[in-house]
């Protein structure tokens, strides 16, 4: 296999490829070019021109980002290339997540851009977590400077394996017009949008290479003592060591490789190419990753899944064992998981019908009614055990909608599930008690594509609104108040006539009743009914909202023998509560929740001072686990000021904090805040 420069176990057959980096680094750019140079396109087309097979749908378009994976396979020397376009945004981080476990490799398309090295730091962590291979492809080239000598030092900080550079970049004055390969020793200069041209390796280039390489070198030679050995001897490693060194350290996880060039003029990607085809793994070494079990049937891992408007699914799988077509039956756990009722080639939004997958190849299958992304499918009489599972982000950012028009009431729900489906890192909450239907998710745009995407995949429009605050009311002293329920004009009357003893309780007592009559002033079957009516009037307390952290005795009271009955009873024991409540000094209860805020250290005095503004009480903060450079800072805060946290913990960490919540307790909440409160409250209704 000369043609392979001599390192004869190159994997062989198809791969999967993800491209993954921070937001708008150039991984669509990037995979518009690859698909341009292997011959899958025509023409490279351009973000800006909304012409790129990626971010095809009309909310990418819209956005000018990607909002969603797009899947395109290529061929390129003789082997088919699945290419899945991650979005950037930490938003829509999960249709990356999802994907990881069952990729070759990835490449990271990041830019030379410090602001942007704590995300790139997020995804080399996810990376480095399920050991997947990586190359580096500096981006956007074009715009660097001199200081592109730094690339190592501006980029190591965020990765835990060492980095080491593979090419350097020429410059034709102040510009750089071409690379030296480190590992062949050859100078390219780029041309736009063709093959870079090889040039001779003279100059200031050959002495800047002698260095560079040299310290590639050394990287690899603190895996390699024969290597180390000729260094240190001052003998030139053949070439082809050279490269089954760099094949073996990066499936090993022990070096990550570092690429430059310019996607938009389709510069370096060739080199992008090569790379993948002589060093990254196959299925066999992603197969025996994962924990593959050998010789089973077929097995195949859903990458994504996609609802078109009319009810048609499609699953993307990578077949990780046997071979599967139409007609095959999988199951997933113990349940079956559909029969695939056509199988296809992706380029993007264009699919074209096939025949039968192979081991390693990236397909979609059509009418796999109960697959879900991220299952282990199984087309044996076994299922497989489940290779692996990606949990999604709890989401950080809610809003209450409804449909625009009542009749369309049962189509949004059923578009919902559609959505949560493909997307489980949106969630839908059915608030009971304001009847709200609260959709959370990732945040701000990721809501809004949601939204979009119900108005033009479904034809659902629908109203938003701030979801309500869970506010309770409560109260702070007691009293003993009749309630008499009294109507004896013509007729069957009514009569029910009670005498309660309101006491409040500790926080989160919640309600408790207790009967105290004596001597059946009360008979005893209405006593029920006067609790009914009692818990009635708590859903609305007089500040408006539902009463808790109290404690009801019935003490008196007396009856009717033909005008009283249950109803009666259930309307004294309310009337008791809501004559009795203003008497008692009600007060507002807020929900306060335990915050933890992860973010790069570099901005924990900014988070800190936000919490203070935001009603919040910091408890501490502390260096985030394993994690340098990162801190967790901790604080308990109202649900009120949560609401739209994530905005702005987003905007003071440049996208790369978060942070998580829980419910911590409820607080008692007054003053012109709660003043507004309620006052909102009586206006609503
Ligand atoms: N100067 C320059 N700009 C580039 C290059 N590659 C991409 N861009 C621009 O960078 C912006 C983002 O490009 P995309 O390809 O959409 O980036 P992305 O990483 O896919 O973005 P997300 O998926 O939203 O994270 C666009 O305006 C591109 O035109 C490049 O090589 N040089
Ligand atoms: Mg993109």
């Amino acid at each position: 296999m000369a043609a392979n420069g001599g390192n004869g176990a190159r994997a062989a057959g198809p791969r999967c490829v993800a491209l993954v980096g921070p937001f708008q680094s150039g991984k669509t750019t990037l995979l518009e070019a690859i698909l341009a140079r292997t011959g899958a396109v025509q023409r490279q087309g351009s973000v800006e021109a909304g012409n790129t097979v990626g971010d095809a749908s009309k909310e990418a378009r819209h956005h000018h980002m990607s909002v969603e994976l797009t899947v395109a396979t290529c061929n390129f020397m003789g082997d088919a290339y699945t290419f899945l376009d991650c979005p950037g945004s930490v938003e829509f981080a999960h249709d990356m997540r999802a994907v990881l476990p069952a990729i070759d490799a990835a490449v990271v398309v990041c830019e030379l851009d410090e602001k942007k090295i704590p995300q790139l730091q997020l995804i080399l962590r996810e990376l480095e977590d399920h050991k997947i291979p990586r190359i580096l492809f500096v981006n956007k080239i074009d715009k660097a400077d001199a200081g592109v000598h730094d690339v190592l030092k501006l980029l190591q900080p965020a990765s835990r394996t060492k980095l080491i550079l593979r090419q350097i970049p020429t410059f034709a004055g102040d510009i750089i017009s071409g690379f030296v390969d480190l590992a062949l020793e050859r100078a390219f200069v780029y041309k736009e949008h063709a093959p870079s041209e090889v040039v001779p390796l003279e100059g200031d280039a050959a002495d800047l290479e002698k260095t560079a390489r040299f310290s590639m070198l050394e990287t690899l030679a603190d895996h390699d003592d024969e290597l180390m050995e000729q260094l240190l001897e001052d003998i030139q490693p053949p070439r082809d060591k050279v490269f089954d060194d760099l094949r073996q350290e990066l499936r090993e996880g022990l070096v990550c490789p570092v690429l430059m060039g310019t996607a938009a003029r389709a510069n370096g990607v060739l080199r992008v190419l090569k790379a993948l085809r002589h060093e990254s793994p196959g299925i066999v070494e992603t197969a025996k990753r994962l924990g593959v079990k050998a010789g089973s049937d077929a097995i195949a891992y859903v990458l994504k899944t996609q609802n078109t408007a009319h009810g048609g699914k499609m699953s993307v799988v990578r077949m990780l064992a046997g071979q599967a077509g139409d007609g095959t039956t999988f199951l997933s756990g113990d349940d079956e998981a559909g029969r695939v009722a056509g199988v296809f080639k992706l380029l993007g939004q264009s699919s074209e019908k096939r025949g039968p997958a192979a081991v390693g190849e990236t397909v979609a299958f059509a009418k796999l009614d109960k697959a879900k992304t991220g299952d282990t499918l199984s087309a044996g009489k076994q299922p497989h055990a489940a290779l692996a599972r990606t949990t999604p982000h709890p989401p950080v950012l809610a809003i209450a909608i409804s449909a625009k028009e009542r009749k369309d009431d049962v189509k949004l729900g059923l578009a919902l599930n559609k959505l949560a489906e493909e997307d489980p890192s949106i969630s839908i909450v059915h608030n009971a008690e304001t009847h709200e239907v609260v959709l959370w998710g990732q945040g701000e745009m990721h809501l809004r594509v949601v939204t979009e995407r119900l108005a033009d995949r479904f034809g659902v429009a629908i109203e938003r609104r701030q979801p309500a605050v869970g506010y309770r009311e409560t109260i702070r002293k007691g009293v003993v108040q009749r309630g008499r329920h009294k109507k004896q004009s013509g007729g069957h009357g009514q009569y029910g006539d009670v005498v309660l003893d309101i006491k409040p309780m500790p926080r989160s007592a919640g309600f408790s009743f207790e009967d105290k009559i004596t001597g059946g002033v009360v008979p005893r079957n209405y006593i029920p009914s006067v609790e009914e009516g009692i818990i009635d009037a708590l859903k609305h307390g007089p500040l408006g909202f539902p009463v808790v952290d109290l404690h009801v005795s019935l003490i008196d009271g007396s009856y009717h023998t033909v005008d009283s009955s249950d109803m009666a009873f259930q309307t004294a024991g309310r009337i008791g509560i809501v004559e009795g409540l203003p008497q008692c000094q009600p007060v507002l209860l807020e929900p306060i929740h335990l915050v933890e805020i992860v973010c790069p250290s570099e901005a924990t005095a900014k988070i800190n001072a936000l919490m203070s503004g935001r009603r919040g009480q910091i408890i501490g903060f502390d260096t985030r686990d394993g994690w340098d450079g990162w801190d967790v800072v901790r604080a308990k805060m109202p649900e009120s000021e949560i609401g739209d946290l994530i905005v702005e913990v987003r905007s003071a960490t440049a996208g790369s904090g978060t942070f998580t919540f829980k419910f911590d307790h409820m607080a008692e909440l007054t003053g012109r805040t709660a003043d507004q409160i309620i006052a909102a409250r009586r206006a609503a209704e």
